[in-house]
């Protein structure tokens, strides 16, 4: 027998020893975790003793996650009521919340959406190009290599869609809020392409046009182009995701997620706002209407415990989630489990950036018992998210128990645990 492999298993032996003494002094001082006792030793991974993952060039190229983890994006079944059956993994997307860790969504799980159903060109970076042009004074058509000629930025933003609106019959967190998510964009400000051109001071607009026929375009006030607008190729360390615009997008941080142009191939300067394919659905906006499409409100919900998952068993548990506001950095959230009759501070995980997640935890010592657990947030600039009641006032429509609020809806998402410990959606 290979001598290291011997002395490492005496030392495992000996490591399980002392952890079955940590659990007994742990029984004795009466802790209410719950734990696994120790049950002896602990499993050894020596070469040819255990499972290995077989060694492949695609496994060690890029890498893949372990089998163990099966967590995966679904069709979305809320926001424009579509079959999931009849779009399948193309239409809209939901990311896994449930099983979300810290801040930002992997790429492979980051939520999609195209407005064209099927649509995820196979778009060559070496031949793409970004044109400017309209209301400016030097127009110019930039390459990829261009753009990463300028200074770039890298920041983490979320992108929410507007039809991530939670139902009273959605089942688990990817249903209701799977169609939003975070991730650290990297690529060129807008603003410093504008300068570039030089926008001429009648330019009060831009439209942003993606590369499929319908042109994904929006139209967008130039203010906000002139602010933190990203003309981003990374995400998450490494090139975008075809699905979510390779070779570039536009980040629009904390606009209704129609506005972040994926596949982004002319930016054109104009004086007034234009009726463009996604404009359509921005039309016969009331002051309100059109406040809730260019900067989402602040929102947060639970991940943890949330609908179709179940506590085993009462004592300690880490209640967590995310929070998040179209229009500057979570400030706070607070966490209820009387539905909503006391709240307590949550302790945010990260340190809060404008227009991106932050999680939060909040420690709670379940009794057993039949709990409603909510989060509300407060944001930088010191809004507080609304209850589903206070959006239907503020909206002027009748309140019941079933109401769906239209899209854009950053309501209090709430969770029902029952003295089971199943979890189930708490709107109805
Ligand atoms: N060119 C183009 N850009 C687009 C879309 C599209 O269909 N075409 N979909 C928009 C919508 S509706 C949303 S919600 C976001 C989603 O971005 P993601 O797929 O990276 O999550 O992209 C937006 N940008
Ligand atoms: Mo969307």
């Amino acid at each position: 027998m290979d001598p290291k492999s011997k002395s490492r298993r005496e030392l495992l032996k000996g490591g399980a020893a002392a952890v079955g003494a940590v659990a007994a002094s742990a029984s004795v001082s009466k802790i209410a975790f719950a734990q696994t006792p120790a049950s002896g030793a602990l499993p050894s991974y020596a070469e040819n003793e255990a499972p290995m993952i077989p060694l492949t060039d695609d496994l060690i190229g890029y890498g893949v996650r372990s089998h163990y983890v099966t967590s995966k994006r679904i069709p979305s079944t809320t926001g424009y009521a579509i079959s999931p059956d009849e779009f399948g993994l193309s239409f809209h997307v939901a990311t896994p919340l449930q099983d979300s860790i810290g801040t930002i969504q992997a790429s492979s799980l980051h939520y999609t959406a195209t407005t064209k159903k099927t649509f995820i060109p196979d778009i060559d970076p070496a031949k793409h190009t970004l044109m400017i042009d309209g209301l400016v004074d030097r127009p110019r058509i930039f390459t990829m290599a261009d753009l990463k000629r300028f200074p770039s930025v890298t920041r983490f933003h979320f992108i929410e869609c507007n039809s991530n609106s939670a139902a009273p019959t959605d089942k688990t967190v990817q249903q209701t809020h799977g169609l939003t998510s975070n991730a650290e964009w990297t690529g060129v400000l807008l603003s410093t392409l504008f300068k570039e051109v030089g926008i001429k001071k009648e330019a009060s607009w831009f439209v942003a046009e993606g590369a499929e026929e319908e042109k994904g375009a929006s139209t967008i006030p130039m203010l906000k182009g002139m602010t933190d607008v990203i003309v981003a190729y990374g995400m998450n360390g490494e090139a975008l995701r075809p699905q979510n615009g390779f070779p570039v997008r536009l980040i629009v941080p904390g606009f209704e997620g129609i506005f972040n142009t994926k596949w982004v191939r002319h930016i054109k300067a104009v004086d007034q706002y234009q009726l463009n394919m996604n404009d359509y659905g921005h039309l016969n906006r009331t002051a309100l209407g059109a406040a809730m499409i260019y900067q989402i409100g602040p929102k947060s919900v639970i991940t943890f415990p949330s609908g179709g998952q179940k506590l085993p068993d009462h004592g300690w548990y880490e209640i967590t989630g995310l929070a998040w506001s179209g229009q500057a950095a979570v400030k706070n959230v607070e966490v209820s489990t009387d539905n909503g009759k006391t709240w307590h501070i949550a302790e945010l995980k990260n340190t809060p950036h404008p227009m991106a997640h932050v999680r939060f935890g909040y420690m709670w010592n379940w009794d057993g018992g039949e709990h409603v657990i909510l989060s509300r947030t407060t944001d930088a600039i010191g809004q507080v998210q609304p209850s589903r009641e206070q959006l239907a006032k503020a909206l002027g429509v009748e309140f019941t128990p079933q109401y769906r609020p239209p899209g854009n809806n950053n309501t209090i998402m709430k969770w029902k645990i029952a003295s089971d410990g199943s979890v189930t959606n708490g709107l109805a």
